[in-house]
């Protein structure tokens, strides 16, 4: 049995979805952020970081409780778990994992950036939007040209998509135009469609 520790954010659903795509068993824990509870000794004992999502897989691989953070990481652990969306294939798997740190180092600290400055800041700061919004326009781009290529950013549909797809799912908090990217728009449409996605975004139910 996996814990899951989480709330309603894209780092959240990644795990979510990848969790419902591969049928582990789970149990979900939410970490309401609006209440501060990341910041709950409890909860910081599983991320001395307090943020979600965290995981503690009971058995782990060897039959101990293994604790983990970071989005990227539990992907990677539950794809070696569960023996999907990570090829074996050592080219396929250093193309997924790229893809799985561009959406870790890149589309997520810049996404989170430019919805802060745009629509949290308690003072406009025009310089600090604009940055991030031509930041992420271009990382939308590099997205896109690697999509008109490819059905997905590895060769199969995998964790590098599974990561992906809650920040692109962002867009339109970020008022950026998804359909001037045709090939991401196409991409998107294509996850958007699969059922495990889809029961992944309502979890956890609040
Ligand atoms: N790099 C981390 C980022 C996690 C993250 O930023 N989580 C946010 C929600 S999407 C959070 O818990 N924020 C609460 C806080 O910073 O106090 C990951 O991918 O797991």
């Amino acid at each position: 049995m996996i814990d899951f520790y989480t709330w309603t954010t894209p780092n959240g659903y990644k795990v979510a979805i990848m969790l419902e795509e591969t049928q582990l068993p789970y149990r979900v824990h939410p970490v309401n952020l609006g209440q501060k509870e990341q910041f709950s000794p409890e909860f910081l004992r599983i991320n001395p970081n307090n943020k979600i999502p965290a995981i503690v897989d009971q058995e782990g691989l060897d039959g101990k409780p293994l604790s983990l953070f970071e989005s990227g990481a539990i992907l990677y652990y539950l794809a070696h778990k569960a023996g999907k969306f990570l090829s074996k294939d050592p080219r396929q798997c250093a193309i997924t994992m790229q893809w799985l740190m561009f959406q870790m180092g890149n589309v997520g600290p810049m996404s989170g950036q430019l919805f802060y400055f745009s629509k949290l800041a308690s003072e406009p700061l025009p310089t600090a939007v604009e940055r991030y919004r031509e930041e992420v326009k271009r990382l939308y781009r590099v997205m896109n040209e690697h999509l008109a290529k490819n059905d997905y950013f590895a060769n199969d549909y995998s964790i590098a998509d599974i990561a992906l797809f809650p920040w692109v799912r962002r867009y339109e908090a970020l008022e950026i135009p998804l359909n001037d990217y045709g090939a991401l728009q196409r991409w998107y449409n294509q996850m958007d469609a699969r059922p495990a996605v889809q029961r992944g975004l309502q979890i956890p139910k609040v």
